[in-house]
């Protein structure tokens, strides 16, 4: 058991959660299914483990820039306030688990648990209907911690093993079951590139192919908007990013003020003028972005080819479920700009209506959330329904983030550890999981569950064509 545990261990910490690596190791046996010669098998390795690295690189450069200067908002003024991103709320968990005398090592059986799950739900595919692999380690660590949690404060009596086995049972089935929503959806996206999402927002995914229709007219989209000729720079990506980023993180850098921004970030260094600190940091948006999107078509390209080989041979009509930035190379540049800007406004609006009607608790902008939730949710809005459901799907999406999680973050227990996992799934459907069980008790837990197995069994019912279903194109 110990040898299987240290085993599991070395693969969580150096395949699991560095999915840059597992989706090499994918690529290349996809590639050796393929029977392609084993220098391609090694040239396809290196490509998309590379390809996931640098979008890692330019995941990590957004984040880390613009991560502080959001949540310096709450520490620039004092407020008593919770961060609803993945990074805080792992913080604030963490910071629970201590105060309650226990550790994070539980989340590692969950994870364990959870990902044996997924794979078992997939090599059942026969009775589960459940067709795609979540393989995007490090949400899979975030979603564990907030979910374990979850239950173990629901359930004190469970601060053990049959806990870890019960959180490990909800986000198995979770990653299997919600990345299977989106199959359909990022299939019709993408043109059939073979790849669905495993991140934070696959609930909203499905919710927004559906709703997106009615909302808007797929032809009048962000690709085709007509701008007046001297708005028709911002035709260019590049452009479009730099400008706006400028405009919007311009006046929130103002609103801090220059003491304040050089106290937090020490490459702010004297000689650096302010004007010149907002320009550079706001340009550096574009920048990350552009290399967020290069690392994406080079491992998106190599896993779309490669796994060929394993749906075929392997598990025939399964796909990897992958990060939602896979999905930014297939939509016009300026939806995830949409996303994020109204995204931001939905949230903005809602914390000041939180401030108004005087909220026991006080929410502030995560970066994660907001961005990477809503340039998605705008992604596959502007597909279904153009212009007009981008813009409402992610303004939409932004007030529900800041509400409910205003709503989660007290019901949880974790307003006093300064933070919530934000992203909108856990919006969507974590804290509802979590009122079910913390009102039924043992029967919430397996309303839960039957709940989640019965969603991929209603796609299959209601499949237009059953056979593209099973082989994973609907
Ligand atoms: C998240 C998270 C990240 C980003 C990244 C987007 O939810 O924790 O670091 O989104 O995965 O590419």
């Amino acid at each position: 058991m110990d040898f299987l545990l240290n085993g599991f261990e070395w693969f969580a910490n150096n395949i699991l959660q560095k999915p840059e690596f597992f989706v090499g190791i994918i690529v290349f046996i996809g590639y050796v299914l393929l029977r392609k010669p084993i220098y391609e098998c090694f040239a396809g390795f290196v490509k998309a483990t590379v390809g996931y690295m640098i979008l890692n690189v330019g995941a990590a450069g957004l984040v880390t820039t613009f991560r502080p200067i959001l949540a310096g908002l709450s520490d620039r003024f004092g407020l008593d306030a919770a961060v609803i991103d993945p990074y805080f709320g792992l913080n604030a968990v963490n910071a629970a688990l201590e105060s309650i005398g226990l550790t994070t090592s539980w989340t590692m059986i969950s994870l364990l648990i959870g990902f044996v799950l997924n794979i078992v739900v997939v090599l059942l595919r026969k009775f589960t209907k459940l067709r795609t692999l979540f393989i995007t380690g490090h949400i899979m660590v975030q979603q564990a911690t907030t979910v374990t949690w979850m239950v173990f404060f629901i359930f004190p009596e469970y601060r053990n093993m049959t806990g870890a086995i019960m959180v490990g049972v909800l986000v198995g089935l979770y990653w299997a079951v919600a990345s299977n929503l989106t199959v359909g959806p990022t299939q019709r996206l993408t043109g059939n590139a073979g790849f669905a999402v495993g991140h934070q927002q696959m609930f909203a995914i499905w919710i927004t192919d559906k709703v997106a229709g009615k909302l808007g007219d797929p032809k009048k989209n962000l690709e085709n908007i007509k701008l007046p000729k001297w708005l028709s720079i911002f035709h260019d990506n590049i452009v479009a990013t730099g400008t706006l980023m400028l405009l919007f993180f311009g006046i929130i850098m103002s609103v801090l003020g220059e003491d304040y921004l050089r106290e937090i970030n020490p490459l702010f260094t004297p000689t650096t003028s302010f004007p010149m600190y907002i320009l550079s940091q706001s340009l550096y948006f574009a920048v990350y972005l552009a290399i967020l999107m290069q690392g994406v078509r080079m491992f998106v390209a190599e896993l779309t080819t490669s796994f060929q080989g394993i749906s075929n041979r392997i598990l025939p009509g399964s796909l990897p479920a992958v990060d939602c930035a896979a999905t930014y190379n297939f939509a016009p540049p300026n939806a995830i700009l949409f996303g994020f800007i109204f995204g931001a406004v939905g949230q903005f609006i809602t914390i000041i209506g939180l401030m108004v009607f005087h909220s026991p608790v006080l929410i502030i902008t995560g970066f994660v959330p907001v961005f990477f939730d809503n340039a998605t949710i705008a992604i596959y809005a502007n597909k279904r329904g153009g212009t007009r459901a981008a813009m409402i799907c992610s303004f939409v999406s932004g007030i529900l983030q800041v509400a409910i999680s205003a709503f989660a973050v007290v019901f949880f227990g974790l307003y006093k550890f300064g933070g919530w996992h934000g992203n909108i799934d856990f919006e969507l459907f974590w804290p509802w999981a979590g009122v079910a069980m913390d009102y039924l008790g043992r029967f919430g837990f397996l309303i839960v569950v039957v709940f989640l197995l019965a969603i991929p069994w209603l796609q299959y019912l209601r499949a237009k064509d059953r056979n593209a279903y099973d082989q994973g194109l609907e």
